[in-house]
């Protein structure tokens, strides 16, 4: 609907449709020193796995170089790589935690 700039003549129209944000996947990289039971942990305590599901997960990057931990917008996405990588620091862990855009 249309709107009046305040005394000065402009206008602007409203729209009620948004664009659905783009998704960032997380990606785990593999590295031959970050114990195993520990990329179990991030998986479990910061992507919401199942202990199945992280194992799956784990073994999956550490066979194929990477692999996604889950799917998020931009903020949620970078939030988690910051916490991910502050964590894995702390205990002395080279794991690497990278955002990118799908699609
Ligand atoms: N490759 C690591 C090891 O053998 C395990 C690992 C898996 C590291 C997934 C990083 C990501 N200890």
């Amino acid at each position: 609907s249309p709107t009046r700039g305040a005394e000065r003549g402009t206008q602007t129209l409203e729209r009620t449709e948004t664009h659905r944000p783009r998704l960032w996947r997380v990606l785990l990289l593999n590295d031959d020193y970050t114990p195993m039971d520990f990329v179990v942990l991030v998986l479990e305590r910061y992507f919401r796995k199942s202990e199945q599901d992280a194992q799956l997960v784990m073994l999956a990057v550490h066979h194929k170089g990477q692999g996604v931990a889950g799917v998020y917008t931009r903020d949620v996405a970078e939030t988690k790589v910051a916490q991910v990588m502050a964590h894995a620091r702390h205990e002395g862990h080279p794991l690497m935690v990278v955002a990118e855009p799908e699609a």
